[in-house]
């Protein structure tokens, strides 16, 4: 019989049943409610850091003059990312999961899991977790609750979430509508690992991880996978997007964008944008609302709204320091969870490439060998694993809106899709309309780079950066968006699409990138509130060269290049749209329905294309 270490902290009976039916499954030693005190978030943060080296749970108290609040976790090696091909979403019929998601019968998936969570936590404790997805109070949040055997999860949902006590305030005693999300380590093993959703059930198992998005259930599994299924039925919309606030001199209101990127496109770096210094001179200043996920809902002015779902950042440390990324270096110097960086044994601190020039000459590798940091890295070797992150308070970020926490959201002026193109895609243009964006979004593809896979240059489809996240058929995940601009009508917002990534004959970037991305959103500011022209071409609306503020960069980007970074080549684009139609082919082969409108955009672009 487990010990019921505390209360339960609701009455709620469903709830309660469905936390005795895991206990009884799981057969945990001992169960604590997580209230979110400080006192008793202490006492298990000594409880995991009293424990022996090598033992797998372990975690590390950080220097406390330099890193006050912060600790220090390796994960097992066989367990450093998410992994797409063990994530699976079981509804009752393939169709439903549709062509860009793992599929397995919802009867024969739970017998499999059953089996596995089994006494998965003997010897062990659940934590019972309440955390609400969402600012406590608002109407767009979530409730949910985790049961884990990992004190590692609850410290980072404590950082990702509203967690504790105060999330049941948000749920109350008699509603059902909560996301039940199990967790067990179990035996870590990659052969049994298992990331399921069932969105028609609310529910999320994860077994044999420990690490990141694989076992922080609120973030990826029900932020984007249940919650895209909830508001397809709801009326709403959960999108991977960051959301940032731009106050421009002459406006009364800070303008809201959200944008979507897949992986290595600068996603952290718009969210947390420093304007250049001339457009700081002229006033300008920037907000940073989320970094990750939006949840977007017609307000009552018909307008769309957005807030971030989470309460922190689980960023890539890799490449993180002062210059690339000011405010998420900042973020991480306090109350902050550092997951396989490397160890600086001189201070007791973090290191990881591209925080330093020098790495540290007595250190520890991500996996908890000592060696001499200097000529390790020397030798090749990396010291942080390249997936390593932090989990840091989105309160400790030096710009973060004073909307945060706006239980109403905040109204979005434009969204932005973007991927890395060397060619085709100009530096930025806007879509004909709301189904012509959703077609851009549609369409979003990266490059593969050298490292990661060994081919260059290889388009990777990630529609709206959401490949992995859909939980639903990717075509009625479609037809949703275009539900949606129906409903929004003339008050939705405006679609983008932005390259950065955009290389001369000579193989060199064009564009500088990072905060003077700045100009790109001003003209994107512009263009919504109908202060600048545009040029009509087959793909959308491209920018008069002069309506992009060059002050300050004209030696780095002259109007020649700029002239490139804003032209299409005919050429390039009827491959595109071709290469679409057989992208879109594919997904139909695997059982996609993708709309009528989004095939009628691509016979309007083919015929302007001539
Ligand atoms: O591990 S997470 O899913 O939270 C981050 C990521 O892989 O995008
Ligand atoms: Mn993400």
């Amino acid at each position: 019989m487990a010990k019921i270490l505390n209360a339960p902290l609701t009455k709620n009976p469903y709830v309660l049943k469905w936390v005795e039916e895991q206990i009884a499954l799981t057969t945990p030693d001992y169960v604590m409610w997580i209230d979110g005190s400080a006192e008793q978030l202490d006492q298990l943060r000594n409880e995991v850091c009293a424990l022996p080296e090598g033992h797998n749970d372990k975690m590390y108290r950080l220097n406390q003059d330099k890193l006050p609040g912060c600790i220090y976790h390796r994960t097992l090696p066989n367990d450093v990312a998410r992994v797409e091909g063990r994530t699976f979403i079981c509804t009752p019929e393939k169709d439903g999961a549709g062509p860009t998601n793992n599929w397995m019968d919802p009867a024969e998936m739970h017998a499999k899991l059953n089996k596995l969570f089994t006494g998965a936590m003997k010897g062990r404790t659940m934590y019972v977790i309440p955390y609400s997805m969402g600012p406590i109070g608002s109407p767009l949040a979530k409730v949910g609750v985790e049961l884990t055997d990992s004190i590692y999860v609850v410290l980072n949902m404590e950082i990702m979430t509203r967690m504790g006590k105060r999330a049941f305030e948000n749920l109350g005693d008699e509603n059902p509508d909560f996301v039940k999300g199990l967790h067990s380590k179990a035996l870590v093993d990659p052969e049994e690992r298992y990331i399921v959703q069932f969105p028609q059930e609310n529910a999320i198992y994860s077994i044999n991880s420990a690490y990141g998005g694989n076992v922080l259930l609120g973030k990826k599994c029900f932020a984007l996978r249940i919650a895209s299924y909830q508001g397809k039925n709801e009326g709403w919309m959960a999108e991977h997007m960051l959301i940032l606030g731009v106050k421009r001199p002459g406006d009364d209101e800070v303008k809201y964008v959200t944008a979507a990127f897949p992986s290595a496109c600068g996603k952290t770096n718009l969210a947390m944008l420093i304007p250049p210094k001339y457009y700081r001179e002229q006033g300008y200043e920037t907000f940073t609302v989320g970094d990750d996920i939006a949840w977007m809902k017609p307000g009552k002015d018909g307008r769309l709204y957005a807030i971030n779902p989470e309460n922190g950042f689980f960023g890539v440390a890799p490449g993180t320091n002062e210059n690339s990324n000011f405010n998420a270096l900042a973020s991480t110097r306090k109350n902050t969870i550092f997951t396989n960086v490397a160890m600086n044994e001189e201070d007791n601190t973090v290191w990881w490439e591209g925080l330093t020039k020098e790495p540290p000459v007595f250190a520890r590798e991500w996996k908890g060998a000592k060696v001499n940091g200097k000529a390790f890295v020397a030798d090749g070797n990396k010291l942080a694993h390249p997936n390593s992150r932090f989990t840091a308070p989105a309160i400790n970020c030096p710009c973060i809106s004073p909307e945060f926490d706006n239980p109403q959201g905040v109204p979005v002026s434009a969204m932005i899709f973007g991927g890395r193109r060397e060619s085709t895609t100009p530096l930025v243009y806007q879509s004909f309309d709301w189904v012509h964006g959703t077609y851009v979004g549609s369409a979003v593809s990266s490059e593969t780079t050298a490292a990661a896979t060994g081919e260059v240059g290889v388009l990777r489809h990630d529609p709206m950066a959401m490949k992995p996240f859909i939980g639903y058929n990717v075509g009625d995940y479609w037809a949703h968006w275009i539900e949606m601009g129906k409903i929004l009508g003339d008050k939705a917002p405006k679609i983008f699409n932005v390259n950065w990534f955009r290389k001369d004959e000579e193989g060199h970037f064009m564009w500088p990138g990072f905060g003077d991305n700045m100009r790109v959103v001003d003209w994107i500011l512009k263009r919504v509130s109908g202060e600048a022209d545009a040029v009509e071409t087959a793909i959308g609306y491209l920018p008069k060269p002069e309506d992009i503020n060059l002050s300050g960069i004209e030696d780095e980007v002259s109007q020649e290049t700029l002239a490139k970074l804003l032209s299409v080549d005919k050429d390039l684009w009827k491959k595109e749209v071709a290469q679409m139609r057989d992208y879109y082919a594919e997904l139909t082969a695997g059982g996609a329905h993708i709309p009528q409108e989004l095939y009628d955009v691509l016979d309007k672009i083919e015929s302007k294309l001539g």
